[in-house]
């Protein structure tokens, strides 16, 4: 099958076309019981779910196009290749913290997939002051156990080289997220946008030398060390939650990059969601209880991470770097623990900087999130997303004197009372 055999489906069109699949009609029954619904909100791809007389899958295809912006940004149906690629391994490293994938199409870049019932996605429970039980322990683990397994530390070098040269091959969404992650914040591009109120601290941190630099030096860091496999969008949206479960969908950006990308993009979300929760709650203070929670979600995500990729480097530590041989076979566990200890120090810091420009680039570019975007009053709106460009900025030039998450939690309570406009 060639490129031009590729065909969008629609809900009117999945059944005739999918209807043969036996993947998707012996878990859900025959095409004639379908019903077909498109929920895609998403920035890039088409979603619809599939419901049977046995059950309901989700069909995930690819747009040539980025469906946020429309036809004049073409983008690849390769992402969806990297994206079901990206599935199975995750699966395989942390079983169970991915939707189960029950077919994929090249050719017309689909990925069939369970349908996950009845979650929604994280950042719309966040909105609405809803908990997850469990969620920090789950998403630390996830990262831990994707991107210990997915790295040198694990993976036999030929595997891993052979899904370095795979995934380089997702040019066009790491190219996303090197322009509107790392660069557009930082000038005045082309399809940036903002809330109203927030010229003078744009003006300012545009103006802020220092701050572009440490951008272009994390930037350096995600192009260049292809440390692990990354879920590479990482964001209460790339969530799907009930009150006891949580699973991680759309990998579509996966690339190998720095540790400390996925884990830091996604503490990001959960400190924009706190400093978005003064335009959310019902009268000020309402939410009070809900703000604690957000944080020590976060707490619980780098202290699960950083105890469960601990337990990794001890128990599974199997691939090329900081070997066995060298150190626990030496009688020399010590400089194992002393290089375990160094590389999460690493991890951390590298964490802290890429949630600093992921909080800038929620606020600042073309992709905004729904936390602030939802907030209708205007100056609240501008009010909470300044708060979060200086926080990010600290996070940024600040790193290396923050020492835990306890600090950052700190500075997010601290900043959450302050008046940044
Ligand atoms: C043009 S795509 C914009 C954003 O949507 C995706 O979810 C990624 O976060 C990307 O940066
Ligand atoms: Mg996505």
């Amino acid at each position: 099958m060639t490129a031009q055999d590729y065909t969008a489906l629609t809900p009117e069109t999945l059944p005739a076309r999918l209807g043969a699949l036996s993947a998707l009609s012996r878990r859900i029954g025959p095409a004639a019981s379908w019903k077909v619904r498109e929920v895609g909100d998403g920035n890039l791809n088409l979603v619809f779910i599939v419901e049977g007389a046995d059950g309901a899958a989700v069909v995930k295809q690819a747009l040539p196009y980025v469906r946020l912006v429309g036809e004049s940004w073409p983008l690849p149906l390769k992402r969806s290749f990297f994206e079901y690629n990206a599935l199975i391994r995750q699966e395989a490293r942390d079983p169970g913290s991915v939707p189960e994938v029950f077919h994929f199409d090249e050719a017309q870049a689909i990925v069939v997939m369970e349908y996950l019932s009845p979650h929604v996605i994280l950042r719309q429970f966040l909105i609405d002051g809803r908990k997850v039980e469990g969620l920090g322990e789950r998403l630390g683990l996830f990262c831990a156990r994707t991107l210990f397994r997915g790295s040198d530390l694990s993976l036999p070098a030929s595997e891993k080289k052979a899904d370095l040269a795979r995934f380089a091959g997702n040019v066009e969404l790491c190219d996303i997220t090197e322009n509107l992650v790392f660069s557009d914040p930082y000038f005045a591009a082309g399809m940036n946008r903002h809330t109203p109120g927030l010229d003078g601290i744009v003006a300012r941190l545009r103006g802020d030398l220092s701050l572009k630099v440490a951008a272009q030096h994390l930037k350096m860091a995600f192009t260049s060390r292809a440390e692990t496999m990354l879920h590479g969008d990482l964001h209460t949206g790339s969530v799907m939650v009930t009150e006891s479960e949580a699973r991680v969908i759309d990998p579509e950006f996966v690339t190998y990059g720095p540790f400390g990308f996925d884990t830091g993009m996604l503490i990001a979300n959960f400190l924009m969601a706190h400093l978005s929760q003064r335009g959310h709650e019902s009268a000020p203070g309402a939410r009070d209880g809900f703000r604690d929670w957000l944080l020590s979600v976060t707490t619980v995500i780098w202290e699960v991470f950083a105890a469960e990729f601990a337990r990794l480097w001890r128990t599974e530590r199997s691939g090329i770097l900081y070997q066995a041989s060298l150190y626990e076979d030496q009688g020399h566990a010590l400089a194992s623990e002393q290089a375990l200890s160094d590389l999460l120090g690493r991890i951390w810091r590298d964490t802290l900087g890429f949630c600093g420009v992921e909080m800038h680039r929620r606020i600042l570019g073309l992709a905004h999130n729904a936390d602030f975007e939802t907030i209708s009053n205007e100056g609240i709106r501008a009010a909470c997303e300044a708060r979060a460009l200086a926080m990010g900025r600290q996070l940024m030039l600040g790193a290396e004197a923050i020492h835990g998450m306890d600090a950052v939690t700190a500075m997010a309570r601290r900043i959450d009372g302050e008046d940044h406009l």
